[in-house]
C-alpha cells in the first residue's frame, strides 16, 4: 500500500508530487505543513542569544496541531550543511515515514527536500525532533534547537480548562564536564542555560492567571540529556496524560517528572493566589532559567519559590484499579543494561559505551517478534544513570515499576531509574523494522540501540 519512492531533487523543486515521498501518499482532504531546516539565533532574555540550528527559524520549532486520522503531509527542507532526519516522535505510523535511518528512511541530504506523509494517530501530545547522531559535535543532534511539539487534536473533547499552555525544557549552550559526577558515575554534560520554550525564566512574560481557572499544561522535555523535575508552590497538577495518552486513573502530585522524551498533560486548578515560580526543583536549573512565572491577576510583589516537602512523583499512581490479576507473562525479554568505562576499552573510545545484554549498537541482535504476540520487556539497569528507554512506532504498558505491578498506562517513553527494574508489555502490532533505545543522546550514540524486526 506504501508508495515508496526516492527521486533525487534539489530544494528548489517546488511542486510536491516531484518530491521524494516517503508513506502513503495523499490527494484530497490533507492537513499540509512546512519545516525548514536552518540556522537560527534564539534570544532566550535581553543580551543572551543562542545560535542553532531550528525549525522555520525558530527553536522550538512551530507547534504542528493535527487532527487524528486526517491524512497529514509534511514538506521538510534542510538547508544546512548536515544530511539531516525528522522523527516523529509518538506517532503509530510506518518504518519508512518515522524519521530514523535504522528503520529505513534516508537521511535528507543537504539542501534538498523531502516530503512525509502519514495519517497522524494516536491522538494527544506528540513531538517531532531530529534523529541524528551527535558524537563529540554539541551543536548537533539533540542539543540542538531541532525539536517541537506535535499535537493531535482527539476526536473527542479532553475536558472542561480555560487555557492551554504547551512548554518544553530545553538546556542550552553544552560542554562536556571536566570531571564526572562519581557519584552517579555517569558521563556528564554540563550546560549554560536551560528553558521553558525559548525564554529563561528571568524573561518570560508571566502566564497571567485568574482565581479558579483551569490551566492544561503540555510539558515536554526535550533536553538531550537532562531529566527534569517540576513543581508549582501552593499548587498541585493534576496529571491527566502520561506521553500524550489518558491515564486510568488521573492523579494530583505536588512534584511532576519528566525524563527525557517524556511529555506529561496537567490539570492545575488556579486557587492559591500570587505570583509563583512554576520551576525545575534543582536551584542550579532554576537559575540557568528553567522556570515561569504564574501570576494572579491581584497578585503583587516578587515571584515566590517554595519547595516541596517531598518527590511523591510516582508512575503507579496514575494506574488502574483494581489491578487485574496476574497472568504470566508471555514471551518474558530480559534485558540488562550495562555501562563499560572510557577505561575499560583500553584507550579505544573516550566515551563510555552502553550495552544491552553484552552487545553495543549495531553489534546488539534484533528483538525478533511476530505481529499480534505480546512480550514482556523486563528493563534491568546496571548503570548508576536513569534511561530513558523509547520504543518507536509503537506504545507499550507498563505492567511492573520498581515492583509495584501497574496496569492501563500507555506510554513510549519510560524512564527507568538508576539500578532500576521496569516491566512493560509490547504488543506488536505495528508491523516494519522498529527502534528500540535509550534517548539520552549521549548514551544513544555510544550503543545504547536494538532493532526491533518482525519475523
Ligand atoms: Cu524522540
Amino acid at each position: 500500500m506504501n508508495r515508496r519512492q526516492f527521486l533525487k531533487t534539489s530544494g528548489a523543486t517546488a511542486a510536491s508530487c516531484a518530491l521524494p515521498t516517503f508513506g502513503k501518499a495523499f490527494s484530497s482532504d490533507t492537513q499540509n505543513f512546512s519545516l525548514v531546516i536552518d540556522q537560527t539565533k534564539v534570544e532566550l532574555a535581553p543580551g543572551v542569544v543562542v545560535r542553532t540550528t531550528g525549525y522555520n527559524d525558530q527553536a522550538p520549532g512551530p507547534l504542528l496541531r493535527m487532527r487524528e486520522g486526517v491524512p497529514a503531509q509534511i514538506h521538510v527542507t534542510n538547508r544546512t550543511p548536515h544530511p539531516e532526519i525528522v522523527h516523529w516522535h509518538g506517532l503509530h505510523i510506518p518504518s519508512n515515514v518515522d524519521g530514523s535511518t535504522e528503520e529505513g528512511l534516508p537521511e535528507i541530504p543537504p539542501g534538498e527536500s523531502l516530503l512525509y506523509s502519514f495519517t497522524p494517530n494516536p491522538s494527544g501530545s506528540r513531538w517531532y525532533h531530529t534523529h541524528t547522531m551527535a558524537m563529540h559535535d554539541l551543536t548537533r543532534a539533540a542539543y540542538s534547537g531541532q525539536y517541537g511539539f506535535l499535537y493531535i487534536e482527539p476526536k473527542n473533547n479532553p475536558g472542561r480548562y480555560d487555557q492551554e499552555v504547551f512548554l518544553a525544557a530545553h538546556h542550552w549552550e553544552p560542554s562536556f564536564a571536566e570531571t564526572k559526577d562519581t557519584w552517579r558515575n555517569c558521563p556528564d554534560i554540563i550546560y549554560r542555560y536551560a528553558s521553558f520554550n525559548d525564554k529563561l525564566l528571568s524573561a518570560a512574560e508571566p502566564l497571567r492567571v485568574e482565581q479558579g481557572q483551569r490551566i492544561l499544561f503540555h510539558f515536554l522535555n526535550a533536553s538531550a540529556t537532562e531529566d527534569v523535575l517540576l513543581s508549582l508552590p501552593g499548587h498541585r497538577f493534576l496529571i491527566v496524560a502520561l506521553d500524550g495518552n489518558p491515564v486510568p486513573h488521573p492523579a494530583p502530585v505536588e512534584v511532576l517528572s519528566l525524563g527525557v522524551a517524556e511529555r506529561v498533560d496537567a490539570i492545575v486548578e488556579m486557587n492559591h493566589s500570587g505570583k509563583w515560580i512554576l520551576g525545575s526543583l534543582n536551584p542550579s536549573e532554576r537559575n540557568k532559567g528553567l522556570g515561569l512565572v504564574i501570576e494572579y491577576a491581584d497578585a503583587t510583589g516578587e515571584p515566590q519559590w517554595i519547595a516541596p516537602t517531598h518527590i511523591d512523583w510516582r508512575y503507579n499512581l496514575f494506574s488502574a484499579e483494581p489491578l487485574p490479576a496476574e497472568q504470566d507473562p508471555q514471551n518474558l525479554v530480559t534485558m540488562l543494561f550495562e555501562k563499560k568505562t572510557a577505561e575499560a576499552m583500553r584507550g579505544m573510545s573516550m566515551m563510555d559505551t552502553y550495552t544491552i545484554n553484552g552487545q553495543s549498537f549495531p553489534d546488539v541482535p534484533p528483538l525478533k517478534v511476530r505481529e499480534g504476540e505480546h512480550h514482556r520487556l523486563r528493563f534491568v539497569n546496571a548503570t548508576g544513570c536513569a534511561h530513558p528507554i523509547h520504543i518507536h512506532r509503537h506504545s507499550f504498558e507498563l505492567k511492573r515499576v520498581a515492583e509495584v505491578s501497574v496496569s492501563g498506562i500507555m506510554k513510549d517513553t519510560v524512564l527507568l531509574p538508576r539500578y532500576g527494574v521496569i516491566d512493560v508489555d509490547l504488543l506488536a502490532n505495528q508491523p516494519g523494522p522498529t527502534l528500540f533505545h535509550c534517548h539520552q543522546q549521549l548514551h544513544m550514540d555510544y550503543g545504547f540501540m536494538q532493532m526491533i524486526h518482525y519475523v
